[in-house]
């Protein structure tokens, strides 16, 4: 059975013992992060802060930190199970060219049932707040020392397209100038962003919508890339099997997820921008300080049980990592329709995922591995990849030591390096400039004579399976 709102998942996590429930006061600035973060650091539980200091709601933080919890929260048993799902609604298509493919996809009759459901009445608003600092009644936290603010760290943004209106679903973090307005931290390269740019040329105010809490998948949903334009209920439609329920906002021409916990309405002016940040963020450094838009708040509605979910961002592991790593297996044969040489990919944590991929392909001809290279920096967020190296097909991706000893081994760097510059993350900070910098793609799979390839390449060393068998079985009798 899907979870249909927050309490429903903080139910069935406890009934795992995989919650826990603090009911001393603790300080929103600050306090919650040290505890959040050695909870993660020592795979600890989700925590449910009932008696946050200054706030009446309770504050949920680490609900999807580890792998399990975040397999309970998409309903599987493995990552990879929704990415065969994905993959096989791939080949129930008709052949087509591969945005073709990519776009009918999402229109695809078996989508059909998880199709948003509008209802009239919702739980998220069954109370409402106008007027006032209505932010300070939230347990907004201050995550680190020597951030611009308190932030809001899980928030759905919902915004439309003023010309396809599409709406989209984006998880950007906001921080709370006072308590009517907050940032809008979108990113150059989001689908926010890109609204936002739109509206702003045009000289258009532009409604926002912000939810808070609701269903796993539906948060979950609005951290995955997504290619513009594809509904990110829908997706969380098909991720839980049953189709999320939409309510219009009170004041907005906007759907929002009827089981929110909290709903934020209000508006961006064009042009309306100031300093946001800095932001101790999931590289490990504090992001600069940078302009960004200014959401003004109108109204707030939420559930009369309320619960304030939250998360923090640090040096790694941290709970946005499970969420990274649900993402990189669910989008993996998407992936593959584009490079369909690719067998597996691996973002290591510790290049917080956009500094570094790993590959292995099924490589079949001279030059595939650089096809590969250039094929993932010019695909969706994966453009903005630092560091790419690729290898054959028969490699762990997961066992470091042979990544490494492949790497190192297998790699003339007068040969095998690509090096070449473009987008990068925004959150790159070892660039000379904000979003734009050098990339290496890295060949580091057997290459042939037509790569340059002067020699023969060795071949790698294996006992034969005749020698190992009678080894085993003789283990015993050497005495060991
Ligand atoms: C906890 C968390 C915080 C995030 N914060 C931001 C952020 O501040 N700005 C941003 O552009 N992306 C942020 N992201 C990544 C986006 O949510 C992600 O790129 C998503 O695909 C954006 O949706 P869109 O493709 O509809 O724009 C965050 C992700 C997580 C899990
Ligand atoms: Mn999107």
């Amino acid at each position: 059975m899907p979870y249909n709102n927050l309490g429903q998942f903080i139910s069935r996590l406890e009934e795992l013992g995989e919650l826990f429930r603090v009911a001393v006061e603790v300080d929103p600035a600050l306090e919650i992060t040290e505890i959040a973060d050695r909870m993660s650091k020592t795979g600890g539980p989700a925590l449910l802060f009932e008696n946050v200091k200054g706030s009446p709601h309770p504050l949920l933080i680490n609900a999807f930190g580890s792998f399990r919890r975040m397999e309970l929260a998409l309903e599987c048993e493995s990552f990879d199970e929704i990415g065969a799902r994905l993959e096989s609604l791939i080949k129930t298509q008709p052949p087509a060219g591969v945005m073709d493919k990519l776009r009918m996809l999402f229109t695809l009759k078996e989508l059909a049932g998880f199709m948003p459901k509008k209802i009239k009445k919702a739980p998220c608003q069954e109370r409402v707040l106008a007027g006032g600092p209505m932010l300070d009644a939230l347990p907004i936290l201050t995550c680190w020392p020597h951030d611009g603010g308190p932030f809001i760290t899980l928030p759905i943004v919902i915004t439309r397209d003023p010309d396809s209106k599409t709406q989209n679903y984006g998880m950007y973090r906001m921080q709370k100038f006072d308590g009517l307005s907050t940032g809008m931290h979108w990113q150059y390269n989001k689908d926010g962003a890109r609204h936002y740019r739109k509206y702003k040329e045009r000289g258009l105010r532009m409604e926002v919508a912000v939810a808070l809490g609701g269903p796993p998948a539906v948060t979950y949903a609005a951290t995955a890339p997504l290619p513009p334009d594809i509904d990110e209920m829908l997706f969380a439609g098909w991720l839980r099997s049953a189709p999320v329920e939409l309510v219009k906002a009170k004041t907005l021409d906007l759907m929002v997820p009827a089981e929110s916990d909290f709903v934020l309405e209000g508006y961006i002016d064009p042009g309306d921008e100031r300093i946001e940040g800095p932001f101790g963020d999931h590289t490990g450094f504090y992001s600069p300080a940078d302009v960004y838009p200014i959401f003004r708040i109108t109204c707030i509605t939420s559930r009369r049980d309320a619960i304030y979910p939250a998360t923090i961002v640090g040096k790694p592991p941290m709970e946005d990592c499970y969420m990274a790593k649900a993402t990189e297996r669910i989008f993996l044969p998407l992936m593959r329709l584009i490079a369909p040489e690719i067998v597996d990919i691996e973002l290591p944590l510790e290049g917080v995922f956009h500094n570094c991929a790993l590959v292995s392909i099924k490589k079949e001809y001279a030059g595939q591995a650089r096809k590969v290279i250039h094929a993932l920096w010019g695909m969706g967020q994966m453009a903005s990849t630092k560091f790419i190296a690729v290898f054959d097909h028969d490699i762990d991706l997961r066992d470091y030591s042979t990544v490494l000893w492949k790497l190192l081994n297998n790699v003339d760097p007068g040969r095998d390096l690509v090096l070449s510059g473009g987008p990068l993350d925004a959150l790159d900070h070892s660039a000379s400039y904000a979003n734009y910098g050098g990339k290496m793609g890295v060949d580091a799979t057997r290459k042939t004579r037509e790569e340059g390839m002067g020699r023969d390449w060795p071949d790698e060393i294996r006992m034969s399976d005749e020698v190992k068998k009678r080894v085993s079985e003789r283990w015993k009798e050497y005495g060991f």
